[in-house]
């Protein structure tokens, strides 16, 4: 893997880059739509290559093993295979998927004890199977297994996770280099910082995970309840210490509000089901606001769901038309309201880059956080 920067920004640490991997390149900062179970939810593979068109997209360790389970991915001959999708794929360690478990699971050293959501069987990952698996699975950037902590998290608690997190990541990185790419190409191993809300651990995490030497580095446990303010203190403090010529994944972030005030933080990767998820209850994010299609005032309104255009949705079905397939419950209005919020979300991270590009990302930032803090 590679990353070369393109450009910073004047006003702020933004930057523009390109990852290039086995798989392509990914310009950034890029938002990479969620695909859990090897499906982006609603929208079929080659509508999201046509309209959406992103390079990269997500998939997640935990639900994949147990669904279709990693030996029928294996069999497929890997991720990209299975679900026909030749661009990149990241998948997540499951560390984040095994936390919102809650009650159904057991952190301990060696691993993590865990009752399967769909049929109460027990599963134990260990960073070593972790790797395992993900070898497996054979995206093209994998996550470290961590623990993300809860909101709000007391500091021992959260001091002594944090550094199990670092062990656990010096065993997968030991997992990682003893075993080889099993597709032909090649897979980079993220680790991730955590420290919950306190600087000096995250500062301390930020240390220890610069010195992993790894290609690419991620910041986890954040947007899991806290202050939006409280973020931006952390991934502050984190981008001043994780090397700049290495790309930055903030995981799990985030509304476009916060995707914007994080790209004017450093960073250059994003992930979240809040684009897909919304869109599903009839959410919409567009430049100028959030729309709740289901609401009654959109009933007679025959205006394009979105004037900008940014997806052949937005202009091809009016608001009335997306309002009356929700009220009718079809499967229409998820999908069209998936593309229009994952073509949004595209859209906004290119032009981010485009005013980074331009040096007047700032600005133009500014302009944005302001206009999209509405409902309309
Ligand atoms: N760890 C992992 N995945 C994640 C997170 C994390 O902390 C988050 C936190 N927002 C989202 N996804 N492994």
């Amino acid at each position: 893997m590679e990353f070369k920067l393109s450009g910073k920004d004047a006003g702020s640490k933004a930057r523009a880059g390109v990852v290039t991997t086995d798989h392509g390149a990914i310009e950034t900062p890029i938002f990479m739509p969620v695909g859990t179970v090897a499906t982006v939810k609603g929208v079929h593979q080659r509508e999201l290559k046509e309209d959406i068109n992103p390079d990269i997209i997500l998939g997640n360790t935990y639900h994949l093993y147990l669904r279709p389970k990693t030996s029928i991915i294996e069999q497929a001959g890997g991720l990209h295979k299975f679900m026909n999708w030749d661009r990149n794929i990241l998948t997540d360690s499951g560390g984040f998927q095994v936390y919102s478990l809650s009650d159904n699971r057991k952190i301990k050293e060696e691993g993590v004890k865990f009752k399967s959501h769909i049929d109460g069987s027990y599963h134990f990952f260990t960073p070593e199977n972790v790797m395992d698996i993900q070898r497996t699975i054979g995206a093209d950037i994998i996550m470290a297994f961590d623990e993300c902590t809860p909101y709000p998290c007391d500091y021992n608690y959260a001091k002594r996770s944090m550094h199990m997190t670092h062990r656990w990541l010096d065993r997968c990185i030991k997992r990682f280099n003893e075993t080889p790419d099993k597709y032909g190409y090649e897979q980079t191993l993220f680790p991730i910082v955590q420290g919950s809300t306190y600087k000096d651990l995250r500062r301390q995490s930020a240390e220890y995970i610069a010195n992993s030497g790894a290609q690419g580095n991620a910041i986890g446990g954040l947007s899991v309840g806290e202050p939006a303010e409280e973020m931006y203190e952390m991934t502050e403090v984190v981008c001043e210490i994780l090397p700049e010529d290495k790309p930055r994944y903030l995981m799990g972030v985030g509304t476009p509000i916060n995707i914007l005030e994080n790209i004017a933080l450093g960073i250059d990767m994003f992930d979240c089901v809040m684009p897909t998820r919304n869109a599903r209850n009839g959410m919409l994010f567009t430049a100028h606001g959030t729309i709740n299609i289901k609401n009654k005032k959109w009933e007679a309104d025959f205006s394009p769901i979105d004037e900008m255009g940014i997806t052949d949705v937005d202009t091809y079905y009016t608001k009335a038309y997306l309002r009356h397939l929700f009220a009718a419950n079809e499967y229409l209005g998820k999908q069209i309201a998936t593309i229009h919020n994952l073509g949004f979300y595209l859209w906004l991270v290119r032009e981010a880059r485009k005013h980074i590009l331009a040096g007047d990302f700032t600005d133009w930032k500014n302009k944005m956080v302001k206009q999209m803090d509405k409902r309309l």
